[in-house]
């Protein structure tokens, strides 16, 4: 049980790299629901540059398009209720975690049928009901916070609850993220209080313009970072959700199990630029071309027809299923009123403390044809 007074910091740290067998694939249906995940959020995003360019979107706005692995294989190892928190590039994330498209798209469009009525934007998907707590501007500002999450389950779990800690909680974070102080801070306190937060750190090679070799130290080991806070690691293949899933769920499941901080390096490409001003100058059109020939989505779906008979038209028809599923998204989007500007004084503070109740519900509108 957690108890304060009786941490022993001088605790000897057990070795760090233990290997861990992958968990089995599971069967054909649900990585079918894995590809239709990814395909859904790459269609929505391709869907929100399209807003963007029409000025439905306006501010920042950031591309998950070829990371769509790391979210879906990663949220698929864990528990519906275990916590989650992010940085900006959150779109797929929430979607992953099963925020309706609706009120993502709405939320970019600033309407008041958006998961934070229009009052966050691209970078602030909340979705309490699904556990998801942000979307984060500031670059590492959710890497406290994920900590703190993680406490605060433990805490209930095993202080309030007088029982076992039950809960992983998932904190992704960009390879830019890696180099802030916050950073530090969670981690030294994560090794520390044995806090049950898995740092998923997306590696996509960039921050913003900088490649990661020129802006990180140790960049070919990033683990060394983990490793000086008494915190295990892995390298995860990002890019492939079927690998993703199953070196992922032996970590989350060791993180449950044990009650103790991870490091997850997940490798892998964004396809798009840093945001939607980003015309990509500082790498070339080659390294492009040959990152996108290792697709998540092009390799889960030949998988699927090598090895479980799915015929391509089954992984046409989810194609259809998910544009006209964005198609309402966004039309639904442009039909949500504009947020009240009496909104912009409620939110503000909130009245309930206590665990996980400090948002306050979004009026998120009916459809019509629900
Ligand atoms: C504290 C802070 N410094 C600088 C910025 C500006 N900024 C926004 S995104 C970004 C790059 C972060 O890159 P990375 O963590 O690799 O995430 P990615 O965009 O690749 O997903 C920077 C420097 C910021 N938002 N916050
Ligand atoms: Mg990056």
């Amino acid at each position: 049980m957690l108890n304060m007074a009786e941490i022993d910091t001088t605790e000897t740290t057990p070795p760090l790299t233990q290997k861990r067998a992958k968990a089995p694939l599971p069967d054909s249906p649900i990585l079918l629901g894995w590809l239709r995940q990814m395909m859904l959020i790459r269609e929505f995003e391709v869907r929100t540059m399209q807003a963007y360019q029409n000025r439905q979107i306006g501010g920042f706005c950031h591309i998950y398009i070829g990371q769509e692995a790391v979210a879906v294989g990663s949220i698929a190892a864990v528990n519906p209720d275990d916590p989650v928190v992010l940085a900006y590039r959150d779109h797929g994330h929430a979607l992953a975690r099963g925020m309706d498209p609706k009120y993502c798209m709405a939320e970019m469009f600033g309407k008041i049928g958006g998961c934070a009525k229009g009052k966050g934007g691209s970078m602030h998907m909340f979705d309490a009901e699904h556990y998801l707590y942000g979307g984060h501007g500031i670059v590492g500002a959710q890497t406290p916070l994920g900590t703190g999450l993680a406490f605060a389950t433990k805490y209930e779990d095993e202080v309030i609850g007088e029982g076992k800690s039950d809960k992983v909680t998932l904190c992704y974070l960009g390879d830019g993220a890696i180099n802030q102080g916050a950073f530090y801070e969670a981690m030294n306190l994560a090794g520390l209080f044995d806090i049950p937060v898995i740092f998923v750190l997306e590696n996509n090679r960039y921050s913003m313009g900088t490649a990661i070799e020129r802006g990180t130290t140790m960049a070919h080991a990033l683990h060394a970072k983990s490793e000086a806070h008494g915190i295990e690691h892995a390298i995860v293949d990002g890019k492939n959700v079927m690998n993703m899933y199953q070196d992922f769920k032996p970590i989350a499941d060791w993180c449950r199990e044990e009650s103790r901080p991870f490091f997850v390096e997940a490798q892998t490409y964004r396809y798009k630029g840093h945001s939607m001003s980003d015309p990509r100058k500082y790498r070339t059109k080659m390294e492009e071309e040959m990152e996108e020939q290792d697709d998540c989505i092009a390799s889960l779906s030949t998988f699927l027809q090598e090895h479980h008979d799915v015929e391509p038209d089954a992984i046409k028809q989810l194609g259809r299923q998910v544009k006209s599923q964005v198609r309402q998204a966004v039309e639904w989007s442009n039909q949500s009123p504009e947020t009240p500007l009496d909104e912009l004084y409620t939110d503000v503070y909130t009245d309930v403390w206590g665990p996980f109740k400090g948002t306050s519900k979004p009026e998120m509108l009916q459809d019509e044809n629900e």
